[in-house]
């Protein structure tokens, strides 16, 4: 059988100091400091958060960089590594929605919502230049910007001693995408990014943030998680997203429920008869995908905190493939690429698969047997040669650690 080579994500501690040497030759002078925030994979949970539902992200190996100097210029100062003609600079006080370009948003748009809590950062005398070198690939589905996000907002906390908690980091984080750049999404990648642990799941109540940590230890037991991006690419601004929110929205309102968490609280006679009770067919299904899948939630970090991955590996991957299916019948967000990918996997013998993230393009991921995770990957690979589609790319998640300061 052919296999596929996976690919790496770089390492941490060189791509900190690659990213504080781009700083240097972007603007003459050194970094005060390089900060870091990972991308992230949902294990299971997904286009739950927003109806205050229960999520199981970890955090990918892959990570945002972003090396930042304090300034007294009162400017805001960007640059990209991966937009190397797109330098930003513009009068802190100035920052307002639509102020900079979409990718710059993401971090101008943290200090935006930072700073109505910390006015210094309007004063104009404070000023920041950053260089923000993102590693997380980008359109993905694998939370490109939430690291990006949350690598700024960590950089602001420690340079300028904000005084700040996880949980406002990841409020601004979250403004900065709804209210500043315009994306109507829920919270999850941005709490994975903040707070994941190393060689965990997280499990997110999103209903009150409260955090769990899961043991999620696949090598002990000769597994791996392995993500293939599709490379079709996928964008949350605007369109099916929102879409897709309103809808669950629409039928909590019609259920005369806060959010459908209580609904997936109420128990599975009283889920049943309330579903049955929504007249429209998508809004139905729309609402099932979301009940369901919190049960799935529960049930499957129920399984890890009790036997673990060891004794429950069957049925895990079970629910993850429930979970893939309901997105694709119920909910309606995943495509082509997406179902393919999933069931190549699913074909080549892992023992569950699924989408990862918002869906319409971007990655799934198959737990699978560790040393099946390149031929599982070739399997994708062939299946996507046969249909015509752009050749995948292949990695091997590992749970990793949230933000933090690098140097
Ligand atoms: C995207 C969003 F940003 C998240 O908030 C979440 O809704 C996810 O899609 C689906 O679970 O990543």
């Amino acid at each position: 059988t052919s296999t596929t080579r996976l690919h790496r994500a770089p390492d941490r501690a060189e791509a900190a100091r690659a990213a504080g040497r781009a700083f240097a030759d972007a603007f003459g002078t050194e970094a005060d400091g390089v900060f870091s925030a990972p991308g992230r994979v949902t294990i299971i949970g997904e286009h739950v958060d927003y109806q205050d539902g229960l999520c199981l992200p970890m955090a990918i190996g892959h990570r945002c960089f972003a090396a930042v100097r304090v300034t007294e210029t009162g400017r805001l100062q960007l640059r990209s590594r991966q937009m190397p003609d797109d330098a930003v600079d513009v009068a802190l006080a100035d920052l307002a929605p639509g102020a900079v370009p979409v990718w710059a948003g993401y971090a101008a748009g943290v200090i935006w919502a930072l700073a109505d809590a910390h006015p210094q950062l309007r004063s104009g005398e404070l000023g920041l230049a950053i260089l923000v070198d993102g590693q997380v690939p980008l359109g993905a589905g694998l939370s490109s910007s939430a690291a990006l996000e949350c690598s700024v907002a960590q950089a602001l906390e420690e340079l300028l001693g904000l005084g700040t908690t996880q949980q406002e980091r990841i409020a601004a984080c979250i403004r900065a995408e709804n209210e500043f750049v315009g994306a109507a999404t829920g919270g999850l990648d941005q709490s994975a990014s903040v707070r994941a642990a190393q060689g965990h799941a997280l499990l997110l109540d999103c209903a009150d943030g409260a955090v769990e940590l899961e043991p999620w230890d696949l090598s002990e037991h000769g597994l791996g998680l392995l993500i293939v991006d599709t490379r079709a690419e996928h964008s949350l601004i605007g369109g099916e997203y929102a879409e897709r929110r309103g809808q669950t929205e629409s039928a909590a309102e019609a259920l005369g429920a806060a959010t459908l968490r209580e609904v997936a609280d109420a128990g599975a006679d009283g889920v049943r008869d309330q579903l049955d009770a929504l007249e429209d067919d998508v809004i139905r299904r729309r609402a099932r995908h979301v009940v369901t899948e919190i049960c799935r939630v529960r049930e499957f970090a129920d399984l890890l905190a009790d036997g673990g991955v060891g004794e429950n590996l069957r049925r895990l991957g079970e629910l993850m493939n429930a979970s893939h299916d309901s997105l694709r019948d119920d909910f309606e967000v995943t495509v082509p690429e997406l179902d393919v990918a999933v069931g190549a996997a699913r074909d080549a013998g892992a023992h569950g698969a699924r989408m990862t993230g918002g869906g319409f393009g971007g990655s799934i991921i198959a737990l699978v047997d560790a040393d099946q995770m390149e031929a599982t990957a070739a399997a994708v690979a062939t299946a996507f040669a046969e249909h015509g589609f752009t050749a995948p790319v292949a990695f091997a998640a590992q749970p990793s650690t949230g933000a933090g300061r690098d140097i």
